[in-house]
This record gives C-alpha cells, structure tokens and sequence, in this order.
C-alpha cells in the first residue's frame, strides 16, 4: 500500500488519480482486514528484535486519538471531541547509563467510549463482572505479552500511575512477572506499629541508598482542569534526586475482589527531589517493582527502568506529529484502526532514528535497517554521506539530510524526519519498480 509508507502526507497527495484514491479507501475499509492482522508481522519483527537481548523493558501506555468531523463509530474523548483510545506497548532495551533503544511496538490494542467520562463511582469489580471496565487493559496485555515472549527475553512491564492497580500488581507478583508501576494511591499496609499503617508512612527516615539526575520534561498546562490537577504546568530541568528503598506487604484494596490475594508483598524505591527549584512542585516517583533492591545498584536500575518511560509518550509524538495520524481523512473508525496499524511500524522507525541521532552509542545500522533501504540510501543520501559500516546515527542523519536537514540546526526533529522519511520511500519504490522491469528485460 502506497499510503501507508509515506508517513505524513495525506491520501489525495500521494495517489495520483481519483481512482486510486477510491482504491485506497475500499481497501482500508475492507471487512476482510484487522487491526491484528494488519500489526502482526511488525509485531514478530520486533519479537525477533528482542531475542538479541536478555531482558527488556515493555513500556505500557494509554493515548488519545482526536477526529474532527463526523466519522462513523468514534467515540467520546471528552464532551468537545470525538476519537478512540489506544493502548500501546513498546519494547526498548534495558541498558544501564546508555539511552535505551527502541526495538519495536509489542502489543496494542484500541477501544472507544459510549459516554464522555469514565464511570469512577461504579466499583471496578461491577464494572469488570459487565465486561466494562478499562482498567483490565494493563494486566491484560501484560498476559498477552508474557505469553508472547514466552522465554525470548525476560520482559519488564513498566507503567505509569494509571497502572496502580491492585488486580494487576497482585498477579504480577504471583506470577513473578517483573514490574516496576509508579505508585499512584497509599495502600494499607501490614504492620505491628499502630501508628503507621499506610505506605507512605513506610517511607519516612529510609537511609538515602543512592543519587540520580533526572530531566524533567517541560509541560504546558493542560485545557482540561483534571489534568492540570495531577500534572501541573512546569518548566524542563535537571532534577538531583535522592534514592530509598524498603519492603511493604500491601493489603487487598476495596475495590480489588476476593480472587486476588488478601495481601501482596513487594519493594518499593522512593525517588525524591529535595532542595527544587522556587514555586516548582518537587519530583517525586514512589516505584512498586519485583525487582530485587538489596544493593545500591539494584535500586539504582529500577529508577533507570522507570527512567525509560518517557520513549512511549515520544511514540505517541511520533505517531502524531511524525506521522500525522489525527489528520487522516478516513470516514470511520474501522478504517482509522486499519491505517493505525500500518502507521505504528513507520512511528516507531522514527523514533528509532530520533532517539539514535541524538545519542553518542554507534549501534550499527545493519541490524535494523533492512539491506536494500541501505542501498536506497547510500546511493541517494547526498548531503550526509554513509561511511563504510554506518550507524543508526549515520542513518538518522542521511535520512534527514533527504529532507532538508542542515547540521547547524542541531539534531533532526519530526518534521525533516518526516520529509526525508517520505523522500525515502518514493526512492525505494522507483528503486524495486526499476529492479522489476530489469528483471523482465
Ligand atoms: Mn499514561
């Protein structure tokens, strides 16, 4: 499919004539295809990525897609917009000091809403027994992940507040699957002290078991006022924070039901800022994981696996700004999921090329960079030439030099990505039709 390759252009730029145009509508409107299927070979490529590694990070997250227009099947985003939800896992290697590398989407899955809001009052068991209830995502593609890995690499799941669930923490700690979830809510814990009988108080005068930098990402403020109660606007920075650590024995919540364990032990690292900025509200993540905590080091990496979560939230940029997928023109929500699931290979190759531009680890690009797209490059890549045995880096940078990049203006950003990207693929596509009439003659 033509379109699907080029990442940002919408449908009447790249088909030439009306007809193909209409082609290209019956065909992601085709009742014979799926989301499932239309994902699952970049899915297996990415599992084959993995098993060059012994452990993983699974980063889960969930996203908003917005539609403007009527669009048949869409559901609600909030009372002004109308889209679907989607959520998404992303397999990035666990490498200690270095950045991580993004080794492809693992799972996915996407759903609508019927009412604007979620249902909070309902108990979430009520809403589990009716079959209604979006917080059984998290554990759910932590079991489709288990067992797609099934013993190719050892996967960490890493979620953010939203995964703090008692259902799916429980599980993962009777199943020993490994985690690391920021914690979002204090939780009864087990203890002989009746003066101290929630988690937050279990993390009161640790001793400070290691030191991190952590950058914190800048954040405009919100147009929903719920939002801008748990993420408040602040400016980018460099945090010094403090690291403790200790090990709690949490109570069943209310709203967690009977089949789960009444209680759950599991360690808990605090990362704390103490001296912050004026007027900015300090960093602090309070981590459960399974991860073992008895050295320094140990604690160390688990702050380094929940470090790695912002490549999700980059996911998303990809797919929105990189791949300008909220602006596809597509008249439902059937044919929408079907180009998500072409557009998810594409986003995460930019990302790829992103991340690795901006990095100093010269990982060799033959090892995802398929050959004859290294040819298309070599030979048409004239402004950033590739060296004998190039890297992502180099790669990144050729890339972006087909879109327009110039070196003066720092490293590459989504939008030459994206022109270079597009360029790109018309080459490859002259490239095998060239090799194909060859071949004939
Ligand atoms: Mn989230």
């Amino acid at each position: 499919m033509a379109e699907a390759k080029r990442p940002g252009l919408g449908f009447p730029q790249v088909f030439n004539s009306d007809a193909e145009l209409e082609a290209a509508y019956r065909f992601f409107n085709n009742q014979s295809l799926s989301f499932e299927g239309l994902l699952a070979p970049h899915i297996e490529k990415s599992l084959e990525r993995c098993r060059n590694f012994d452990e993983v990070l699974c980063i889960q997250d969930t996203t908003t897609f917005v539609f403007s227009g009527e669009r048949e099947g869409l559901g609600y985003i909030n009372s002004n917009n109308r889209g679907f939800l989607g959520h998404l896992s992303l397999a990035v290697t666990r490498s200690c000091g270095e950045p991580a590398i993004p080794l492809g989407v693992v799972d996915a899955r996407t759903w609508t809403r019927t009412t604007p809001r979620k249902s909070k009052d309902i108990p979430q068991h009520k809403l589990r027994r009716s079959g209604d209830c979006e917080s059984l995502r998290w554990l759910e593609t932590v079991q489709t992940l288990e067992a797609q890995f099934g013993g190719i690499a050892s996967p960490i799941h890493v979620m953010d507040r939203e995964g703090d669930i008692y259902d799916s923490i429980s599980t993962m700690v009777v199943e020993k699957w490994r985690f690391v979830v920021r914690c979002k809510s204090n939780r009864v814990v087990e203890s002989e002290d009746p003066e101290f009988h929630l988690l937050f108080d279990a993390l009161d005068g640790l001793s400070v078991r290691c030191r991190n930098t952590i950058s914190v990402a800048p954040r405009k403020a919100s147009s929903l006022p719920d939002q801008n109660r748990t993420y408040p606007a602040r400016n980018g920075r460099e945090a010094e924070v403090c690291v403790t650590a200790t090990t709690v024995t949490v109570k069943r919540t209310r709203n967690s039901s009977k089949e789960f364990p009444a209680t759950t032990t599991l360690n808990v690292v605090h990362v704390f800022e103490r001296c912050p900025p004026p007027n900015q509200a300090p960093v602090e993540w309070i981590l459960l994981t399974n991860e073992p905590i008895s050295t320094n080091e140990e604690v160390h990496s688990v702050v380094e696996c929940y470090r790695q979560r912002w490549l999700i939230e980059e996911l998303n940029k990809a797919i929105k700004t990189g791949c300008v997928f909220e602006k596809r023109q597509l008249e439902s929500y059937r044919a929408l999921q079907h180009v998500l699931a072409m557009t998810l290979p594409i986003a995460w190759s930019m990302l790829l090329l992103r991340t690795q531009s901006r990095s100093n680890q010269n990982v060799p690009a033959k090892t995802f960079i398929d050959p004859l797209r290294l040819k298309v490059i070599r030979a048409h890549a004239v402004r950033y030439k590739l060296p004998e045995t190039p890297t992502l880096r180099d790669v990144a940078y050729a890339i972006a030099g087909l879109g327009g990049h110039l070196k003066r203006n720092g490293p590459p950003g989504w939008q030459t990505l994206r022109r270079g990207y597009e360029r790109l693929l018309t080459l490859e596509e002259a490239w095998e039709m060239a090799s194909q009439t060859c071949d004939q003659s």
